[in-house]
This record gives structure tokens, C-alpha cells and sequence, in this order.
């Protein structure tokens, strides 16, 4: 059977990495069939279109995974492949919380013929093997042999053969820049950001999260060496195709444990399996001077922070009091005196936010070594413990906000401003931080580091700008690049000069280091 793993596209960003789930159920899927996988992200289809796909293509299974902030797309997508006769199969976390409105139990129309609630590692294989009998269930769920939910152990993790999987829809590299790219140092014709899972769960029941109530509360972990393994895949991969790859550990919260953290990094290190490499972890748990160390050394180069607020009031309100506001600069010192930087990521329109929040957190970032910050409004997930509570209080005003997405809208309402206030707010967030001042500035303050520190700080903002302002095409890209062409001009005068001064090329970590993910 040829089946069609498909995820629909966010409709704001385009691709930067592609869904971990999509490979690992390729790698699931046993023996004697073909899977095809889509990332609307990377190569976008309407209903028109991927129904013709799955007819041309001789389909006989589609999956389809989503977020909640994509379902009405997955849904719109579900029906047209229905409609053609063949079935589809869906799951991800708003599915697993929502599977009546799924299969059309609540009343409203029915998008899946069958719904895979939570991690399907373990029931992907019968769903394929029902789905070939014709004899698809509604519900696969993940249960033991005495009828228990059951986790897998990821002891036994898939090897996900990256190289030989096709990735030509992931590449970053612009096809046009390819060429002149593949002059500057070692093989920058292809760059692509990689998932990996190293582990599954988080213990912290943060209010807002979907993780705690999805992957559950203990912590599973791949054993260091099938991590290991999967990393020198890649990094033989990136070798031999004169590319890069970077990898993205969407672990959670990747030194939840910190002692295996550590010796996995260690382990990482021993094997010479360095990729450069982002994760997210909590600030907490970056104390550790031995922890940051090894980061630095293993390869890591980004590390994504759910700080959410500079206010201890508003982080108890959602179950997230580890997080501490006053040891936030130094943390981020830590990091960035091992040249690592972070993505700290905000979330305005919490319950103690009043106006001006935007620019109190600013002044906070201004005085952080630079990094990438990013803001968002308090969103009431399905199922969650804060949609329960808001829900319960009456304040949802879009109960059902997936059922038309619109981007950085609130769904209910804060408490100490209005929904307008909270989405100006936002607003000044983005625009401050990402103004072409602000730009120049972050490059400014890494005047002591090698110009590659600063050639990617740019490049990465220039990019994370794109998440809420929309800049899908080329004239939003000239525009931005006037805007910012003091910056653009001085870096290129500055990298015109060292190249022309230096006798040979030099390896990525040294002075022309570009700081950009390398293998
Ligand atoms: C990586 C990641 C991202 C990446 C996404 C890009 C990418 N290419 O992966 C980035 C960093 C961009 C991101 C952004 C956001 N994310 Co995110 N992200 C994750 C994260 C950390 C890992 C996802 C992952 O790969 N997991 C590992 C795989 C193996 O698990 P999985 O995807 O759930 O798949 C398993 C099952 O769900 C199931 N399954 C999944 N799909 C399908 C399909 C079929 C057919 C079947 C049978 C089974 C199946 O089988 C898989 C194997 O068991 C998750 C948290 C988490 N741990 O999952 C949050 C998570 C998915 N993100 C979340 C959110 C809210 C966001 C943002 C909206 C945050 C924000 N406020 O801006 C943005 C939206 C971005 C956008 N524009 O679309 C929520 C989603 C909750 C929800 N109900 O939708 C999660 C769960 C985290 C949370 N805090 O609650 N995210
Ligand atoms: S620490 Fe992160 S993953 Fe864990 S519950 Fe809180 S927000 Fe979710």
C-alpha cells in the first residue's frame, strides 16, 4: 500500500525544520509499503490539489498530523481526501484531546476515519495493517495487554535513516544562493535543521502546556547511544553531500535529567558526533556550570528559554514559580560567555500583565547579551489546565479559537487589560525588538566576537522577525533589508575586509565562523 504522511502548512511562516513525527512513522511503518511524505510547510497544496495528489499517487492510507493552530487546516485538507474514497487517519496532540470532534461525535461534521490518540509509536503498525484490511477502527489508542494507557520506552528507538531519507523540500539554502554559498567555507550549497528527540515527558505541569497532560509526567529516555548514532548519520550525511545540518533536540526540556544530560554530552564529545545544535531548556536548570560546559562543547549554539514573564506574580499564576526573573540575565550571561545564545521566549496577556508589559520586558532584554526574544499571548489549548480554569470562570470569548485560526489573537480575556491592549502589546514587542536599531544594536554589542557571531545574529533576527511580521516574499525581503542596509553594509565591508586578509579558508569554529548551524 502507498500511504501519505502529510502535515498541513501553519499558514505564517514557512518551513524552517521539518515534523519529527512524519519520519519516525516512516521508520514505524512495516516492511512492503511506501511512505510519501508532505510538509505543506515546504511544498504547499490546497484541497484541490492533494485530492488530484492522493488519486495520481495511488494512496491507499493519508495520516495527517497536527497542532491545534493548524487543525481547521488539517480538517479543511481531511475532507478533500475523503472525498475522493480514500481514508484518513489523524493524530497529534489536538486530535488526542479532541478525537469527538474528529470523527464528527460532537455534532459538527466527521474529518478522519480514525484518530490515533497520544504517542502512536506502537499503533501506527495496526493502523496500517487495518487500514490495508479495509477495516479501520475509529480509535487506536495506547494501551497495555491488561488495558493500561502504556508509553513507549524509547529504549528501543527506530533508526530513522536519515541518509538516505530525501530532503531536498527542507533545504534553507535559497536556490539562487546555493551556487555563491558553496564558496564560503566547506559546502554551504544545502543547510537543513534536523529533529531529534532524546527523551519524551515533562514533570512541570506548567498551566498553559499541552506536554504534562500528553507525553505524561515521567521522563523517557533513547539510550545515549542510538542519540549518537543518529548524530554521526547526519553528520556523514552533511560530509558527503557538501552541506550543512544543524539538529534541533525538541526534547522539552532537554536537561531534565541533568545527570543523563550530561553524560550524553559527554557521550556526544567521546564519539566526535558534534552538530551544532539548539534545545530548550529551562532556566533553572542552567545553574549548572559543568551543564553549560558541556553544552558548549557537544555543539550547542542556541538554547530556546521559556522565560514567559519578568513578573514572579504572573509565572505562579501559571504553575511555572521555578522560573526565577532575577536570575534570568545571569543565566543568559553563562551562556553567552561559552558563545551560546539564547531564543527567550515571552507570553503577554497573563493574568497580572498591564499595559507597558511589553516595554518593562524590553527594558529587561536590553540589558541581556543579545539573543533572539520572542513574544506571545496566553493561548487556552484544549484540555489544558488553563483552558479548564478559564473556561470554568467564564472568560473564554472564542471557546473554540482553532475553529478559525487568526494569529496572535487571544481567545479570552486578560484580567488587568482588554484583549486590544493585549494584542498592542504584542505588537510593540515585535516591532522594538526586531526594529532596524534594535538589529544594529545586537550585532554592535558582539563587536568582540568573530564577525560570524554577528553575521548570524543578524541573519537568525532577520528570520525570527518573519514570525509575526508576515515576509513570505521577495519584495517584504528587499524592503527589510533597506531597512536594515546600514547593518548589511558594515557587515559586508567588515567580511570583504577579513577575506581578503586571510591567507586560506579556516575551519567553521574559527575567525569566520558564521555561528550558523554547522556539521
Ligand atoms: C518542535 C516543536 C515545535 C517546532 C515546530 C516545527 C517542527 N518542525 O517540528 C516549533 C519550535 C517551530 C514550534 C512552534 C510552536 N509550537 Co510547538 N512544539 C514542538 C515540540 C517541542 C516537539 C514536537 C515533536 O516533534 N514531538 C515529538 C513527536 C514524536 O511527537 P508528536 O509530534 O506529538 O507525534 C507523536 C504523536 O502525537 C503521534 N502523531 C503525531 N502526528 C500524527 C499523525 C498521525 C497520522 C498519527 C497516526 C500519529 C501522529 O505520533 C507521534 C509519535 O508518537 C512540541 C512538544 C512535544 N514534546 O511534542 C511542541 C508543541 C507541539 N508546540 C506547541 C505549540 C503551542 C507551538 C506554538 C503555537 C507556540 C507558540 N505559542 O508560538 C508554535 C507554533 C508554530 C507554528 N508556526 O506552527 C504545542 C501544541 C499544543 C497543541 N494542542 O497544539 C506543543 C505540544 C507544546 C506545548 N507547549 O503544548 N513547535
Ligand atoms: S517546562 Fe515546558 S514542557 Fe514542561 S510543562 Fe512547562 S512549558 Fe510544558
Amino acid at each position: 500500500m502507498r500511504i501519505l504522511l502529510y502535515n498541513p502548512d501553519n499558514g505564517v511562516t514557512r518551513n524552517f525544520m521539518p515534523h519529527l513525527w512524519m519520519f519516525l512513522l516512516q521508520a514505524l511503518t512495516p516492511p512492503g509499503h511506501e511512505v510519501l511524505l508532505i510538509d505543506g510547510n515546504a511544498q504547499p497544496m490546497d484541497e484541490a490539489q492533494i485530492a488530484q495528489y492522493v488519486r495520481d499517487q495511488n494512496i491507499g492510507l493519508v495520516g495527517i498530523g497536527a497542532m491545534t493552530r493548524m487543525i481547521a487546516k488539517a480538517y479543511r485538507i481531511a475532507d478533500a481526501i475523503r472525498a475522493t474514497g480514500i481514508p484518513v487517519v489523524m493524530g497529534g496532540p489536538h486530535v488526542t484531546e479532541l478525537a469527538d470532534e474528529a470523527l464528527g461525535r460532537d455534532g459538527g461534521p466527521r474529518h478522519a476515519d480514525a484518530v490515533a490518540l497520544g504517542e502512536a509509536d506502537e499503533t501506527w503498525p495496526r493502523i496500517v495493517a487495518d487500514a490495508e484490511r479495509g477495516h479501520l477502527k475509529d480509535i487506536y489508542a495506547p494501551v497495555d495487554a491488561f488495558g493500561q494507557e502504556s508509553k513507549p520506552s524509547l529504549k528501543q528507538y527506530p533508526a530513522i535513516p536519515w541518509d538516505k531519507i530525501n530532503l531536498a523540500q527542507f533545504n534553507l539554502v535559497p536556490k539562487m544562493a546555493a551556487r555563491t554559498l558553496q564558496r564560503i567555507g566547506d559546502g554551504w550549497g544545502t543547510f537543513r535543521i534536523i529533529p531529534m528527540e532524546s527523551g519524551r515527558g515533562c514533570p512541570y505541569g506548567c498551566e498553559f502546556c499541552t506536554v504534562t497532560g500528553f507525553f505524561g509526567d515521567s521522563i523517557r529516555f533513547r539510550t545515549n547511544e542510538s542519540v549518537v548514532n543518529e548524530l554521526l548519520l547526519l553528520k556523514a550525511r552533511a560530509k558527503s553531500e557538501g552541506g550543512q545540518i544543524a539538529v534541533f533536540f525538541i526534547d522539552d526540556n532537554f536537561a531534565i535529567n541533568i545527570k543523563r544530560t550530561k553524560s550524553l554530552l559527554r557521550d556526544i564529545i567521546a564519539a566526535g558526533a558534534q552538530v551544532h545544535w539548539v534545545a530548550q531548556i529551562s532556566a533553572n536548570l542552567l545553574r549548572d556550570e559543568e551543564l553549560v560546559d558541556l553544552i558548549a562543547a557537544s555543539g550547542g549554539k542556541w538554547v530556546f528559554i521559556g522565560m514567559e514573564s519578568i513578573d514572579p506574580t504572573n509565572l505562579a499564576d501559571v504553575n511555572k514559580g521555578f522560573n526565577k526573573p532575577g536570575e534570568y540575565a545571569a543565566v543568559l550571561e553563562r551562556l553567552a560567555a561559552r558563545n551560546v545564545y539564547a531564543i527567550t521566549s515571552f507570553i503577554f496577556g497573563m493574568d497580572n500583565d498591564t499595559v507597558g508589559v511589553a516595554e518593562r520586558t524590553l527594558k529587561e532584554i536590553r540589558t541581556w547579551p543579545a539573543g533572539l526574544p520572542i513574544f506571545g499571548l496566553l493561548t487556552p489549548l484544549p484540555a489544558t489546565p488553563l483552558y479548564k480554569r478559564l473556561e470554568a470562570a467564564g472568560r473564554l470569548t472564542r471557546p473554540k479559537h482553532w475553529q478559525e485560526f487568526i494569529p496572535f489573537a487571544m481567545a479570552h480575556t486578560p484580567l488587568k487589560m482588554t484583549i486590544e491592549e493585549a494584542h498592542a502589546e504584542v505588537r510593540a514587542g515585535w516591532a522594538h525588538a526586531y526594529s532596524p536599531e534594535a538589529m544594529a544594536q545586537a550585532v554592535d554589542s558582539l563587536k568582540d566576537k568573530p564577525l560570524g557571531y554577528r553575521i548570524n545574529i543578524f541573519i537568525a533576527r532577520m528570520c525570527f522577525r518573519g514570525i509575526y511580521f508576515p515576509q513570505m516574499g521577495p519584495l517584504s525581503w528587499l524592503k527589510l533589508i533597506y531597512q536594515n542596509r546600514r547593518t548589511i553594509f558594515s557587515l559586508v565591508k567588515e567580511g570583504f575586509a577579513a577575506w581578503h586578509g586571510r591567507p586560506a579558508r579556516t575551519a567553521p569554529d574559527e575567525t569566520f565562523d558564521t555561528g550558523v548551524p554547522a556539521a
